[in-house]
């Protein structure tokens, strides 16, 4: 005989059936289908964490009704293919660098520049005002809604070769980017050869020699085991580029006004706990890499790196025209 609890079991499972079946992730005011999230990182990196409990928070809310599950590691695909995913409904939430976002929604390339902003805090105060406010609606137009902004650190140049000192030391190396023209831009302003490529590729095509190195934040190098084969860490600094709590357009517009205030503050408060967690990650990784014997050299004058950007911007701005004031109003917040 079949019991009650058993019996509910039952009826809320044909239930999710039926709302996955017509195509549906919400039914207002009742139980939703479980949303999946999209992240590239290992589970105990910050981004993950905030994750985590971004999904803890709007189910203890929502009393059960709003639940996740985030696929971390990169099991859910590339990050490109996974802002198209998103865009098209499949996946319902995920922390997305907006560095490959620019392929796609061209307004988000303004923080992708190299050296365009000047410190983190520079980059936060940008994002809180009404340029942040831009590059969300530039997003919500393609689909995208972004809640909050997570912290990505500063990339810099590591590879498997030599340190690099000056922009003349990237001349002939074979560098690892995110997808965008941007970066191929960026590197070949060095005469440097860019090859853009997926994150799960980059370890085995340094180990293979297919590149020479490629360019990341501290807890990147260290948590994908990159310094295993890339043993030189220069600090260029060249891009710093924000994360951002994004969820789907087709989920959003479907909650309930409730629903979207808990989902928001959920994202806001995860972001709060990232940035946290991101400074102390960003220490450690550092100390963990140097102590395996990573070869880590600071460059204390960038200036030679940053003119080398001139034509990157150039080119930039000729192609962009109707980006320039975006450009102009990021460099004028002080
Ligand atoms: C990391 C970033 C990822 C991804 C990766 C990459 O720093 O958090 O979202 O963009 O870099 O280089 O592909």
């Amino acid at each position: 005989m079949t019991s009650p609890i058993q019996f509910r079991k039952f009826a809320a499972a044909a239930a999710t059936a039926a709302l996955l079946t017509a195509g549906l992730t919400a039914l207002p005011g009742s139980a939703q289908a479980e949303w999946r999230g999209w992240n590239i990182h290992v589970p105990d990196y910050p981004v993950s964490l905030g994750m985590d409990q971004f999904t803890a928070e709007i189910a203890e809310k929502s009393g059960g009704k709003l639940t996740g599950k985030t696929y971390h590691s990169g099991v859910l695909g590339s990050q490109p293919d996974a802002i198209e995913q998103m865009r098209l409904g499949s996946i319902d939430y995920a922390v997305f660098n907006l560095g490959p976002m620019g392929q796609v929604i061209p307004a988000t390339n303004v923080v992708s520049l190299p050296f365009i902003f000047k410190s983190m805090d520079h980059m936060h105060r940008v994002l809180d005002g009404p340029v942040g406010e831009q590059l969300s609606d530039a997003m919500a137009e393609k689909g995208i809604v972004a809640l909050a902004w997570y912290d990505s650190g500063a990339r810099s140049f590591y590879n498997s070769k030599k340190p690099i000192t000056t922009p003349d030391d990237v001349k002939g190396m074979k560098v690892r980017v995110m997808n965008n023209d941007l970066f191929v831009n960026m590197v070949a302003s060095m005469g440097g050869n860019a090859t853009p490529m997926a994150f799960s590729e980059v370890y085995s095509s340094i180990k293979t020699g297919v590149v020479d190195g490629a360019e990341n934040n501290w807890p990147s190098y260290e948590s994908t085991g990159h310094y295993e084969v890339a043993g030189y860490y220069s600090s260029t600094e060249h891009l710093i580029i924000p994360e951002c709590f994004c969820v789907s357009k087709a989920l959003w517009d479907g909650l309930s006004d409730d629903d979207k205030e808990t989902v928001k503050s959920a994202a806001r408060r995860s972001a709060e706990t990232q940035r946290e967690l991101w400074a102390k990650r960003s220490s450690a990784s550092r100390e963990k890499v140097i102590s395996a014997g990573v070869k880590f050299n600071e460059i204390a004058d960038k200036a030679p790196f940053q003119a080398a950007m001139k034509p990157v911007y150039d080119k930039f701005i000729a192609e962009n025209p109707d980006l320039e004031g975006l450009v102009k109003a990021i460099q004028a917040v002080d």
